[in-house]
């Protein structure tokens, strides 16, 4: 016999009411003193959640019907006619894959052992010692935010206590995942919005100032959302701090060679603490440099002192990801794998790479261009060509960035950030326009 309470699920709003009226009726008679509250729902004390600030931009602009509107929310990478693109080494490697008639069985808990190996060598270097010695600990993940949740359960369970300090500002998911996480952050200076470039002596003192052995969050290359990356030299003086401090540097690799172009000096900022034979965490995603965005393909890799260390590091990474999703998805890993193990579709990507990368630089220039032809004040937006990666750090604030999105149809993170990624050079000029009426007509 199929249980009462079981019985009420599966009746319609209208045969509840019934059933409630049955009742009351029932209780009215004295036959009955118990009560059903079966129109109210156990949900009731959950809120609605406020839109995500970068993906919820997205859902906005699909509601809008203004045939200028501009999509410079998410960092996604556009064609000139704004469409998504598929990189072509992506849709011949995925060729390969269908004539091999590969199977889709579970993956081991660490993923694709090719993948692994691929984006391990493309991080450090394919002749770097550490990769001969097995120092390193590298366990797919779901992209970059998983893997970045991974470590972030890492140290949660094996550091106790430890703080990561991430910058100020930073992609806005960061904090959630430390949060959800129950990993105790705080945030080191970074952005100096008077001079719209880095505030190294902040940064530094604010290292300097935490308290030892905390994770430093840095990012790779292409910072987000400020566009604004140390330069060598301070890079260095970076990495002699946190050596001091006796911290652990903790990389979010989310955009190697889409910075420069150039996969390799994208990661010479985490090959340069790695060749002091510092101890770090790296988070890598192919998102964005393969266009892999949906197929959720990353790596969280951890370089430790020993191979042993490395060893027990896994062991453990893998302990954490199977009660959480099991095992990754292999479609992803199988392309990075194929692209990077193939020197023919290596080299067509790299091409590629440099080709969007190339997109978004003359984007770049062609808005600093318009906006200096239009603007007849002295104002100097040359902070606009300085900024590098897939974003600008526009400088707009809440109430302009509004204005941007009411007004213009252009939609944008309410930090100020556009992503030149989803521009056009035939947008340019409309966007200048925007901008300009932004920043001079709104305060
Ligand atoms: N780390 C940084 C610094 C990022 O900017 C992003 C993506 C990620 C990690 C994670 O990307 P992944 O999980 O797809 O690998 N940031 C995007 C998208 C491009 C987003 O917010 O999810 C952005 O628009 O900022």
């Amino acid at each position: 016999m199929i249980p009462f309470s079981s019985y009420l699920y599966t009746m319609g709003n209208f045969d509840l009411q019934i059933l409630v009226i049955f009742i009351y009726f029932l209780q009215s008679l004295g036959r009955i003193t118990m009560a059903v509250a079966v129109d109210v729902s156990r949900f009731e004390s959950i809120t609605m959640a406020p839109p995500d600030p970068i993906l919820g931009v997205s859902e906005a602009f699909r509601a809008d019907t203004h045939e200028m509107k501009l999509n410079l929310g998410v960092g996604a990478y556009r064609t000139e006619e704004l469409r998504p693109y598929v990189l072509s080494v992506v849709k011949k490697a995925e060729n390969l894959m269908l004539e091999r008639g590969e199977f889709k069985e579970y993956l081991p808990i660490e993923g694709l052992a090719a993948f692994n190996k691929a984006t391990a060598e493309l991080l450090l270097g394919a002749d770097n010692p550490i990769i001969k010695q097995q120092r390193i600990a590298t366990v797919q993940g779901l992209s970059g935010t998983g893997s970045l949740r991974l470590a972030a359960a890492l140290i949660e369970r094996y550091f106790p206590g430890a703080k990561v300090l991430i910058s100020s500002p930073t992609w806005g998911n960061h904090k959630n995942i430390f949060n959800d996480a129950r990993v105790p952050w705080s945030e080191y200076r970074y952005y100096d919005p008077k001079t719209v470039g880095l505030d190294f002596d902040g940064m530094i003192s604010d290292i300097k100032a935490a308290p030892e052995g905390s994770f430093i969050l840095l990012h790779g290359c292409a910072h987000n959302p400020t566009g604004i990356d140390p330069t060598p030299e301070q890079w260095e003086v970076i990495a002699d701090v946190i050596q001091e401090k006796n911290h652990i540097p903790f990389f979010d690799v989310a955009y190697q060679g889409f910075a420069s172009g150039s996969l390799d000096a994208d990661a010479s900022s985490v090959r340069l603490f790695a060749a002091r034979g510092m101890e770090l965490l790296v988070a890598q995603s192919y998102s964005k440099n393969l266009g892999l965005y949906a197929e959720r393909i990353g790596a969280i890799n951890v370089v430790c002192s020993s191979a042993d260390a490395a060893a027990r590091v896994k062991s453990q990474l893998k302990r954490i990801a199977r009660p959480m999703y099991s095992n990754p998805p292999i479609h992803g890993a199988r392309i990075v794998a194929n692209v990077v193990g193939d020197p023919a579709l290596f080299n067509e990507w790299k091409e590629e790479m440099e080709l969007m990368a190339g997109r978004i630089k003359s984007v770049r220039q062609k808005l600093y261009d318009s906006i200096c032809a239009k603007d007849k004040s002295e104002k100097d937006w040359s902070y606009i060509l300085k900024q590098i990666g897939m974003f600008s750090f526009t400088g707009l604030n809440r109430a302009q960035s509004d204005n941007m999105t009411d007004k213009w149809h252009v939609y944008m993170t309410k930090d100020g950030r556009i992503s030149l990624a989803g521009l056009s050079a035939a947008k340019c000029e409309y966007l200048a326009d925007a901008i300009i009426d932004s920043f001079y007509n709104v305060s």
